[in-house]
């Protein structure tokens, strides 16, 4: 039997453990990215580790997320993380430069690698052809060290293409189909390989952005095959030397295979709260919208930002719209400069923002009250947006256009003909926003920066035979971390102060969790299905971790959080009968029995002192993964000379 592109991948890159769906693997990691968000803490742990320098073959440091600067706060942290990046043999992506996952598509990412992010938005690199999976800043510290990846070996999907899209028709309806079919638990432990005639018809940057959105089915990765389109883009970066061509066996086989017709979809448009809730633009149209918002690592590529100033170009928007738009990097903002493009844009009225992830992550831009906000982004989790009732739908930058033009939800495919738009030959390479690592003699002398913002983290329990603490929140279905730990233009520039981050820690869902946490020392959380979906914050677990949670128990978990609960040291725990999530009420009295022995049975009994009702709970660790919860944490595994 042939393999897929990722089983060669992954066979290439196997440190331990077998190509068998559900068993632990172990990957040599090539390639690391950080963002700001998550690289502080990232970098402090990196030190911790003691290691001189990373042992990659290239790690990139980018600065894309809290550029707001509204206090020292970020401007120190970037101090600290290019401090840290010239010490110890990074490359480091200054602010302004752009959002990391479009610029290592640009400049780094190479077909057949294996790259981790702390960024759930990773796999974006998958349009290229590399193997590239979103992490928790802790084991991107490892791998950093040299040190392996460990996952659950995914199951394998296919999305079969055929035909062609059609003029207004756009990769990302493609992301919001594959999710209308699947829902966001529907790529749960798989790896989403995209084939078929019809990956032909896509550039580079078209593909990214349908891997980009891979991470919203809860996939552990999105891939496309290197072929002949791969090459001429590598070409056009200056990089075909960086190009190999790889593709699946013909006899690969998959655990399950979808088809997907090009030329038969419409614009679609993700409707609030979730990215999976999908209808057609048609269906909605003549909604009247107050605000759009253009860019992301979803939709900011130059292909992208051509297209729209070629619909600006002569036309003002609407009066009772406001227009954001975020070029995704410096490569793409000079060029559009350099051809007249920018100046299309701005003509239109619309705001220019720096090529950063901006309003995606809530930094500013957020909508007024209540307010309808068209964004080509890939998340419209509540509250991100920065405003609690903000009505976000998630679009294609021509459907962005079509509204931001009409003042309505409007199907872009009515708006006339679609106007030519050509992608240069070659791209404009300019790397002087990139700084390379000082060489290892200098970087011996080199001191790191560290500004008062920079507070300890945290450090993971011993576990002991027995957990008795109350159940202090009890939640639902599709939890995701930005319920769990909010970002936002007020809170995200703490991401290094976990006692300052934990107070609006669940503030989402219930404003007194952080205070009535602290008061009961320690206690669990129970949650539905799919529970930690979204970003990969190991902040989502340090923080609870800090207030004294000790085990999370839900019906299901999104993988990289999973990760970031074991190796903050907190138990995540599953029902063995979903039911019994029905049997616990917040304020119960709970005791987990016999965890040692649970642990190797596979199954612990959480039972309500009070009452005496009994559910009993997967844990399904591997020996590794025992091992991290036993001591408390990655980190102390890790200090025991453990990779
Ligand atoms: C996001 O899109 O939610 C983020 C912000 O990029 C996060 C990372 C973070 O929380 O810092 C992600 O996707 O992992
Ligand atoms: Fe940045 Fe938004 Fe992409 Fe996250 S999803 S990396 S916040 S642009």
């Amino acid at each position: 039997m042939g393999l897929t592109l990722a089983e060669k991948i992954i066979q290439n890159h196997l440190v331990s453990g077998e190509l068998k769906p559900g068993s632990e693997i172990a990957l040599r990691i090539d390639q690391t990215l950080t963002q700001d968000a998550t690289g502080t803490m990232a970098y402090l742990e990196f030190e911790t580790m003691g290691v001189p320098r990373v042992r990659t073959e290239c790690s990139v440091a980018y600065i894309d997320h809290n550029t707001l600067q509204s206090g020292f706060e970020n401007a120190d942290d970037h101090k600290f993380i290019q401090s840290m990046a010239k010490k110890y043999g990074l490359y480091f992506s200054r602010p302004g430069n752009g959002i990391c996952h479009q610029v290592h598509l640009e400049r780094f990412g190479k077909p057949g690698k294996t790259l981790i992010g702390s960024d759930s938005h990773t796999p974006t690199g998958g349009g290229i052809g590399m193997l590239a999976l979103g992490a928790g800043g802790l084991d991107v510290a490892v791998a950093m060290g040299g040190g392996a990846y460990f996952i659950t070996m995914p199951k394998m999907y296919k999305v079969n293409l055929t035909g062609k899209l059609r003029d207004f028709v756009t990769a990302k309806d493609v992301s919001l189909e594959i999710l209308r079919i699947l829902s966001v638990k529907g790529g749960v432990g798989a790896i989403i390989e995209w084939g078929g005639e019809g990956v032909k018809t896509l550039s580079v940057p078209e593909r990214a952005t349908i891997a980009n959105m891979g991470t919203e089915l809860g996939a552990t990765s999105s891939i496309f095959p290197s072929d002949e389109v791969t090459r001429q883009f590598l070409k056009a970066q200056g990089r075909e030397e960086d190009f190999v061509a790889l593709a699946s066996d013909e006899d690969a086989e998959y655990d399950r295979v979808i088809d997907i017709d090009l030329s038969a979809l419409k614009p679609l448009i993700a409707c609030p709260h979730s990215p999976d809730n999908v209808v057609t633009v048609e269906s909605l149209k003549g909604k009247k919208v107050d605000q759009v918002c253009i860019g992301s690592c979803t939709n900011s590529s130059l292909w992208d930002m051509l297209k729209v100033a070629a619909l600006l170009k002569g036309k003002v928007i609407h009066p009772e719209v406001s227009l954001s738009i975020s070029p995704g990097s410096k490569q793409v903002l000079s060029m559009l400069a350099d051809c007249g493009a920018l100046s299309d844009i701005i003509a239109s009225g619309a705001r220019v923002l720096e090529c950063a992830c901006g309003p995606c992550i809530g930094m500013g831009f957020s909508p007024n009250s209540g307010g309808v906000s068209l964004r080509t982004f890939n998340r419209n989790f509540e509250g991100r947006s920065g405003v609690a009732d903000g009505q976000i739908y998630l679009v294609s930058p021509e459907t962005a256009v079509a509204a931001a033009l009409t003042g309505e939800i409007t199907d872009p495919g009515t708006m006339g003909s679609f106007p030519k738009v050509e992608m240069p030959k070659q791209f404009k390479i300019d790397d002087r926003a990139i700084l390379p690592p000082a060489a290892e003699d200098e970087a011996k002398e080199l001191s790191i920066f560290r500004g008062p913002n920079i507070k300890p983290f945290p450090e993971g329990h011993v576990l002991e035979d027995e957990i008795k603490a109350p159940l202090i929140l009890k939640v639902g279905d599709n939890i995701t971390t930005d319920h769990i730990m909010p970002a936002g233009a007020k809170i995200l520039p703490y991401r290094s102060n976990i006692p300052f981050l934990s107070q609006f820690c669940f503030g989402v869902c219930d404003k007194t969790f952080a205070e009535r946490a602290q008061a009961a020392g320690q206690s669990i959380v129970i949650g539905g299905s799919n529970y930690g979906q979204g970003s990969s914050r190991e902040h989502a677990a340090l923080v609870p971790l800090y207030l004294g949670v000790r085990a999370v128990v839900a019906k299901s978990f999104a993988r990289i959080h999973a990760a970031n609960l074991i190796n903050a040291g907190i138990l995540p725990l599953t029902f063995e009968n979903p039911k019994d999530y029905e049997l616990f009420s917040q304020g119960d009295g709970l005791i987990l029995q016999d965890i040692f022995a649970g642990m190797d049975a596979g199954k612990v009994t959480m039972v309500d002192e009070n009452t005496g009702k009994r559910a009993v709970l997967l844990c399904d660790f591997t020996e590794r993964q025992k091992k991290i919860l036993k001591l408390g944490g990655l980190l102390k595994y890790v200090g025991q000379g453990n990779k």
